[in-house]
């Protein structure tokens, strides 16, 4: 695309993104500069090049329209938390939650790999924002990238091209991303961050949450530090909006791990009954959520995506018919089988694949067809729930904080913190089993306080301290509540049915947060009443339901201790107020009585 680029389009007035642009081009010696647009024009000859290339494959059109799949490295199908580094100065900042280099080091190990990597090629220069352009709550950053793929994704997942730099000009600061794919070798790649100098370095691969910066890199792992020296939050959040049958719209901001349901529940459908009875459910955002005290003392979220890299496996018209009605046009797949007719397939979705996600003729005994961590890059916009409050300046304000993971025993299906400092123990206990979103085994129960393991930028004492500091007069804090999808029943089946049904348990917190639902307190939190959970039209048997919201004391004494010994391991950060925290709701249990301080409804 070098020929096509205008003398207006070839540099910044801003003279501090100028001279990185330049430092990075002396670095890489790319063969030409491309600086991003965002335009329609520049998206097509994009698609035209990587067709011509065989980087992208055209799938069935008729059935598709402008979609393409995009076939990456088998080696390179997932984020790579072992080679994911966050190079704070200081080592103990980074805590034991994050993999640390030093910053000289880490800087001189990758200079030597971008040391004349783009020779022979176009480097891209992709100015994007996070957030409406509009917002203050926004961030902008750079991208630097020798991949189209990267480019065609990032505008699909941000407000990419001229709007954006005319934000970063005027604003005069932007986080820098400097990224190549490299030779897609797993023994020269690094996802490196440099939170003190607001700057990722990623070399080696081109997928998704290691490759698209403005994602995992800036707005989770760079954002987090932002957020800290600027009184915000930057979680791993969905943020979905639920409107009752007289109009009122409720926001959930919720955290579940990687392909833990986050896009499911941000475009659940509601079962019939509700629908029947008028209830609504907007779409905000599917993945990250950043939020900061109102002038009224009341969180106020934005989506700081444009688009949804979603997980393809698993997504039908029974689970979410939102998600398949969105990539039915102009939409990235990654990863995923093809039909016979050339129509995108993966494991869940009616018919049969005829080529697996690696282009051979599908054999069952090579696994499955579409790799587990497939994926789906589409505008948010071609979503039917997408709700116009997601491009609102002032964010929307959030009513209900959820934490949860996947946890085959002993987490009931819902349980309500007593205040925000039990409900930062929640978040901060939080364990999920591992999935395909990172590469490594899949289903071993790890901690993964508030989702954001992989992601939390510094010290996980410090984040927490950061948590509890919001708690504070003249705030008016969600309230915070723990959910489970995933717990099974003896037969290995899962107890709950999930998916459009969860709409049941957020009825019952919004009538929590509207004082509408006693609740049961218990030492772990405040569960639903008997009669309190609305199963109207709903085949569930009574045991399964028992179980679902059992206390088993003896099994959550040793799960409160286990508890401890993971908090531990971020002393001596680990604030004291978390720390008293635990062994409250820990004494609640041996006593078996109700906590002192109860929640009233
Ligand atoms: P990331 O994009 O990786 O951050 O993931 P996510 O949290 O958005 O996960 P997603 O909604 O894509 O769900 C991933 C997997 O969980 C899919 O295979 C879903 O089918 C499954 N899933 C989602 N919601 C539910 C649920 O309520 N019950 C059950 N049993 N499975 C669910
Ligand atoms: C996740 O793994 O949580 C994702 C996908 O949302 S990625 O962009 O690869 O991080
Ligand atoms: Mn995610």
């Amino acid at each position: 695309m070098a020929e096509d680029q205008g003398e207006e389009n070839m540099a910044s007035k801003l003279e501090a993104l100028q001279r990185w642009v330049d430092e990075a081009a002396a670095l890489t010696r790319p063969a030409a500069i491309h600086w991003c647009d965002g335009s329609e024009a520049e998206y097509q000859a994009l698609v035209r090049q990587m067709l011509a290339d065989g980087t992208l494959v055209e799938l069935n059109q008729q059935t598709h329209p402008g979609c393409y799949l995009h076939r990456s490295n088998p080696a390179d199908v997932a984020r790579v938390e072992h080679l994911t580094l966050v190079c704070h100065p200081e080592r103990e900042d980074a805590g034991p939650n994050n993999h640390w280099m030093d910053p000289a080091e880490a800087h001189a190990k990758m200079d030597a790999l971008f040391d004349g990597c783009m020779r022979g090629r176009t480097m891209y220069v992709i100015p994007y924002c996070m957030g409406p352009i509009d917002s203050p709550l926004s961030r902008c950053g750079v991208e630097i990238t020798d991949s189209p793929y990267v480019v065609a994704n990032m505008r699909i997942m941000t407000r990419m091209g001229a709007a954006a730099q005319a934000r970063i000009e005027r604003e005069g600061t932007f986080v820098k991303g400097l990224h190549s794919t490299g030779e897609l070798d797993p023994e020269r790649r690094w996802i490196m961050h440099f939170p003190a100098e607001r700057l990722i370095k990623s070399y080696g691969s081109g997928y998704g949450g290691n490759a698209l910066l403005g994602k995992k890199c800036h707005a989770l792992r760079i954002a987090s530090n932002q957020a800290r020296d600027e009184g915000w939050l930057a979680e791993h959040m969905l943020i979905v909006g639920i409107e009752n049958p007289r109009g009122e719209t409720h926001y959930v901001a919720a955290a579940f791990p990687s392909a833990c349901g986050k896009t499911n529940l941000a475009m659940l459908i509601p079962p019939e009954g509700y629908r029947r009875d008028g209830w609504k459910v907007w779409t905000v955002g599917d993945d990250i959520c950043w939020m900061r005290p109102g002038a009224d003392g009341r969180l106020y979220a934005i989506n700081p995506e444009a688009g949804f890299f979603g997980v393809a496996p698993g997504t039908s018209n029974d689970t979410n018919p939102n998600a398949l009605a969105s990539v039915a046009r102009d939409t990235i797949f990654t990863n995923v089988a093809v039909t016979a007719d050339n129509q995108p397939w993966w494991e869940g979705l009616p018919g049969t694949p005829v080529t697996d996600w690696q282009g051979r003729p599908y054999d069952p005994a090579n696994g499955p067809a579409a790799h587990p961590n497939s994926r789906f890059t589409v505008s948010a916009k071609q979503c039917p729930t997408w709700s116009e409050k997601a491009e609102d300046a002032q964010g929307v304000p959030i009513s209900a904080i959820v934490f949860g993971g996947r946890r085959p025993s002993l987490l009931p299906l819902v349980m309500e913190a007593q205040d925000w400092t039990h409900g930062v123990l929640m978040g901060a206990a939080m364990g999920s089993e591992t999935t395909a979103a990172a590469t490594g085994a899949v289903g071993v129960l790890r901690r993964d306080s508030m989702a954001m393991k992989p992601f939390a930028g510094y010290h996980y004492g410090d984040y927490f301290a950061h948590w509890l500091s919001f708690d504070k007069p003249g705030m008016k804090l969600p309230k915070v509540f723990h959910v489970n999808w995933f717990r099974k029943g003896k037969d290995g089946k899962f107890l709950w049915p999930g998916f459009g049904q969860n709409l049941r348990v957020l009825e019952w917190m919004i009538a929590r947060v509207e004082g509408k639902a006693r609740g049961e307190q218990t030492a772990i939190g405040t569960l639903p009443a008997p009669g309190e959970l609305n199963l109207d039209g709903l085949d569930i048997d009574a045991a399964a339901l028992d179980e679902l919201l059992a206390v088993d004391t003896a099994g959550w004494q040793a799960e409160l201790a286990a508890i401890g010994e993971y908090l531990e391991g971020f002393a001596p950060r680990l604030p004291e107020r978390l720390r008293q925290e635990r062994r409250r709701v820990a004494d609640a249990l041996d006593g078996d009585v109700v906590a002192p301080r109860t929640a009233t409804a």
